[in-house]
């Protein structure tokens, strides 16, 4: 459950959060494949609750009503035309699976496959669920419980949504059932949302009932889906993530929190050279790491200090760091943008998603920011290809916050998170030749629109870095040259 089986040459997931399956279709031809992304983590597949009292905010995807294929992201077929149109560009699809709960007890009770409910009587027949399929007695998470009482956090409701109780085979064929159809249409994993609030028992049960993921999509045969667990877990909680590593990997939290505090000048670069466990991190086969997600980019969640898309030069060099460096599995936040928390995707007057469109320079409009076509950070997923297993090697820094490395023989990367300019002579282990930055600038015929750099017969180049700089991250590798 480890495995992403990404197909070979890509890496890095990004979450298309509240993105329609058709438009996900074409930007996994258009621009993931292409560009060699890994993945995506699609928002809830199956119907949820429409909250029209809240002017449809983003989170009524996480109140399930059933588990029909039907959302604003669109209907089964779409979603099928989806994930056939990405595997076969070489990209994987990850569905979030809301498996702990329903939804709360909201005024509105129609869902976005014309389901209905009776909450109160914790009633849904779009499953069928009733009161026998959730924990009793009924109780709510209060916020002392998380300190305290592991089994209030698993059994009682999450901000008063519905307690699923996992333990029930009835509970678990439904879900088992839903993953199923899901695996079977192509899909190669999943996020398990609130992973915290059920019993790592009930968990191992439900993963075991797994197909394996579906040969006819490219898969090889015996692959297990790729299971990634939200479990935040900063510390001090009765729940642990080690609770959940022997099952599969887990979100790890402490990650974008570091990396955040760090290239916003807390805490000096210099100590990165020991990225990884030994900052208190998950083993790198464990963790799927993230500077911000859908929660903690708007205060949900862990919440916290954590660098988006409103801080741009410091979050692109955070996304660089994560991409350069071998530590973990990356996702990428893909958002729209918001002022308002609580505010949903671009939508008309009926509720329906508008698109993002697509500029001329790769950036999106309509309301859409697409972190993921911002050049330093799509061409980093380059990078990464081009490093492939290689470790860090030939690290330097300033004893400050500038700092280079190199992965294996194949590629090489410069921050300067200092106030003054970085002009060194640096190894980077890269064959002699001229080198696109593709930070600055990209490859265009035979010369570079951003910086040049040239390596010389021993490696060594002339690397710099102003603070003035658009972006405080030069990068080059085998595949950047401006002549090939
Ligand atoms: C309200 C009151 C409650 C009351 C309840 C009564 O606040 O006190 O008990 O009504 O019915 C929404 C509203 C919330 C409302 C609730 C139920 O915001 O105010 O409760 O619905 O109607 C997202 C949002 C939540 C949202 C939820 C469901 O973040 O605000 O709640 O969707 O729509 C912990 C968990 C972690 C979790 C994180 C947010 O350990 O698992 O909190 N993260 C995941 C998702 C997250 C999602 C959920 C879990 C729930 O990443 O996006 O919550 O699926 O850290
Ligand atoms: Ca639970």
């Amino acid at each position: 459950y480890k495995n992403p089986y990404y197909a070979s040459g890509h890496s890095a997931m990004v979450h298309l959060f509240e993105w329609k399956w058709d438009d996900i279709a074409d930007e996994c031809e258009r621009f993931l494949g292409p560009k060699g992304f890994g993945g995506v983590q699609i928002s809830p597949p199956n119907e949820n609750l429409v909250i029209w009292g809240k002017n449809r905010p983003w989170w009524e995807r996480y109140q399930p009503m059933s588990y029909k294929l039907v959302t604003r992201s669109g209907n089964e077929q779409q979603f099928a035309d989806m994930v056939r149109r990405c595997n076969n560009a070489g990209v994987r699809i990850y569905p979030d699976a809301i498996i702990n709960h329903m939804t709360g007890n909201d005024p509105e009770n129609v869902g976005t496959g014309g389901s209905t409910g009776d909450f109160h009587n914790w009633q849904y027949p779009g499953v069928p669920y009733g009161r026998n399929d959730f924990n009793w007695p009924h109780c709510v998470i209060g916020g002392n419980d998380y300190a305290c009482c592991a089994d209030r956090v698993r059994n009682c409701e999450l901000a008063g949504l519905k307690d699923l109780n996992q333990g029930t085979e009835y509970v678990r064929d439904q879900i088992v059932n839903y993953m199923n159809r899901l695996i079977d249409l192509g899909v190669a994993g999943f996020r398990i949302d609130a992973a915290k609030h059920m019993w790592p028992g009930d968990l191992s049960v439900i993963y075991s009932r797994l197909h394996n993921l579906n040969t006819a999509h490219g898969f090889p045969s015996g692959s297990r889906p790729y299971i990634y667990q939200e479990v935040i877990d900063l510390g001090g909680e009765a729940v642990r993530r080690e609770e959940y590593t022997s099952l599969a990997a887990v979100t790890e939290f402490k990650f974008g929190l570091e990396l955040s505090n760090a290239f916003k000048g807390n805490n000096q670069l210099k100590w990165l050279s020991t990225w990884g466990p030994a900052w208190g991190l998950l083993p790198h086969e464990d963790a799927l790491t993230f500077i911000d997600n859908h929660d903690n980019q708007r205060g949900h969640g862990a919440g916290g200090n954590i660098l988006t898309y409103k801080q741009a030069k410091q979050y692109k060099a955070a996304i660089a760091f994560m991409l350069a460096h071998p530590y973990g599995e990356p996702q990428l936040m893909s958002s729209f943008d918001f002022w308002d928390t609580e505010a949903g995707p671009p939508m008309d007057h009926h509720g329906n998603i508008i698109s993002p469109s697509i500029n001329s320079d790769n950036t999106c409009g309509n309301g859409w920011i697409c972190e993921h076509r911002w050049r330093p950070i799509y061409q980093m997923v380059g990078f990464r290809n081009a490093a492939g297993n290689t470790g860090v090697n030939d690290w330097w820094d300033n004893g400050s916050n500038q700092i280079a490395f190199c992965r294996g023989g194949n590629a090489f990367v410069a921050f300067n998170g200092d106030s003054w300019a970085l002009n060194e002579s640096l190894q980077t282990c890269l064959p002699a030749g001229t080198y696109c930055d593709v930070i600055s600038g990209e490859k265009s015929h035979h010369s570079c629109t951003g910086k040049a750099v040239t390596v010389g017969h021993d490696g060594r180049a002339h690397i710099s870095i102003s603070p003035g700089d658009f972006d405080m991250v030069l990068a080059i590798y085998v595949g950047s040259e401006s002549r090939l």
